[in-house]
């Protein structure tokens, strides 16, 4: 597919409309991760979790914690001789944690050849002779669709499946009922050693098999990559480099990746600025929201302040939590307004979101709550007289 012609370098072809649907707005800014595992190409070094220097192969999966700097590994195949792990995805709702090599290795007395992608167990959830992929094709990076759970991944050369041809730098997604699909079309001069389809605004994460300039930025063979798609325009940027941890990383290619998200706690605010209510209606309640993310179960504080009705006298002096569970984009908040007799006129109060235990707290933070006198607005309305 490489060349249905994209007149800008880099500019991926909307293949599959369901998965370009943006879903929310959430900043254009990298995603914040709090775990990254990879897998380099040949030995290299990073900082040991608990002290010292964690020094891993071409078959070690690092396990890199973006909290504190430092790394542990796994070798979840054993020392494989000769192969490298050259994809990988750990478990999630889709998968067992899989893998694939770039050379062919027996594991559990079944041969794992270089386009089959397996589990620990030796189980394939590809098998490259089953489906037809040829002798000599390698497939060097794993992820799943997380709308469908399809298998999508990459190849190393030019590969023709089900009558298509599909270049190293393409996507190509797979299930066991519909075969193989262009995913995404790559477009780009270099081959994608690793990728991670993230969870949220269709973002991608991937890493190239050599060095790459992407709109006038220079990204190294063992760069992390975030695709934004969007607004205006698809971007790219650097999600993470290991080489500043430790130079053995500048002659290492990194060639398989998975990652753990930071979950997007949300930014919460008011629904509305100000509202307008008799001072007979009892109560009033107002709505708090919660936009760019809903995960995680998360406190909201409030409180009312006095501005030219009284605590105690118009309303009753309130101050609560209200907890989002995870999922939960918004919610009620209450408080108990108290009626007199007086010609008072109009009076305002206000409810703060003063503090939340996750996340931010967004525009409007204070809603103004403007009581209406019951006794002047029957004046005002005429009725008098
Ligand atoms: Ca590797
Ligand atoms: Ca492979
Ligand atoms: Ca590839
Ligand atoms: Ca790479």
């Amino acid at each position: 597919m490489q060349n249905l012609s994209l007149n800008k370098p880099w500019v991926w072809l909307l293949i599959n409309v369901a998965f370009w649907m943006s879903n929310d707005a959430y900043a254009q800014t990298s995603v914040e991760l709090q775990e990254i595992q990879f897998s380099g190409d040949i030995d290299h070094t990073l900082p040991a979790t608990g002290g010292g220097a964690l020094v891993s192969n071409d078959d070690t999966i690092v396990m890199f914690d973006l909290s504190t700097g430092t790394a542990d590994s796994n070798e979840f195949l054993g020392n494989l001789d000769n192969a490298d792990i050259d994809a990988y995805h750990d478990a999630d709702n889709c998968s067992d944690r899989v893998f694939s090599l770039d050379a062919s290795v027996e594991i559990n007395n079944t041969t794992m050849r270089p386009a089959d992608v397996f589990n620990s167990t030796g189980n394939k959830t590809l098998d490259a002779q089953t489906e037809g992929i040829a002798d000599g094709i390698n497939i060097d990076a794993i992820s799943f669709d997380p709308a469908t759970c399809d298998l999508v991944f990459s190849v190393d050369i030019h590969t023709e499946l089900d009558g298509t041809v599909f270049a190293p730098d393409d996507l190509i997604a797979w299930n066991d009922n519909d075969g193989f699909r262009l995913f995404l079309a790559g477009g780009m001069d270099a081959d994608i050693d690793a990728v991670h389809l993230l969870d949220i605004e269709n973002r991608v994460l991937f890493s190239t098999a050599v060095d790459v300039e992407i709109g006038g930025s220079i990204f190294q063979d063992e760069d992390i990559i975030e695709r934004v798609p969007g607004v205006p325009d698809t971007f790219f940027e650097l999600s993470f480099s290991p080489s500043p941890f430790d130079p053995t990383w500048e002659p290492t290619d990194l060639d398989a990746l998975w990652v753990m998200r930071t979950p997007l706690s949300g930014v919460f605010h008011w629904e509305t600025s100000d509202v307008e209510v008799f001072e007979d209606a009892g109560s009033i309640s107002v709505m708090i929201v919660r936009t760019a993310g809903n995960e995680g179960s998360i406190d909201v504080s409030w409180n009312t302040i006095a501005d030219t009705a009284t605590a105690g006298a118009d309303f009753v002096d309130t101050s609560n939590v209200l907890t989002l569970g995870d999922g939960v984009s918004s919610g009620i908040v209450m408080v108990n307004l108290l009626d007199d007799a007086a010609v008072e006129g109009t009076e305002e109060f206000i409810i703060r979101i003063t503090a939340v235990s996750d996340g931010s707290i967004g525009t409007p933070q204070d809603i103004r709550v403007i009581i209406r006198d019951d006794e002047d607005f029957i004046f005002a309305d005429g009725y008098e007289g």
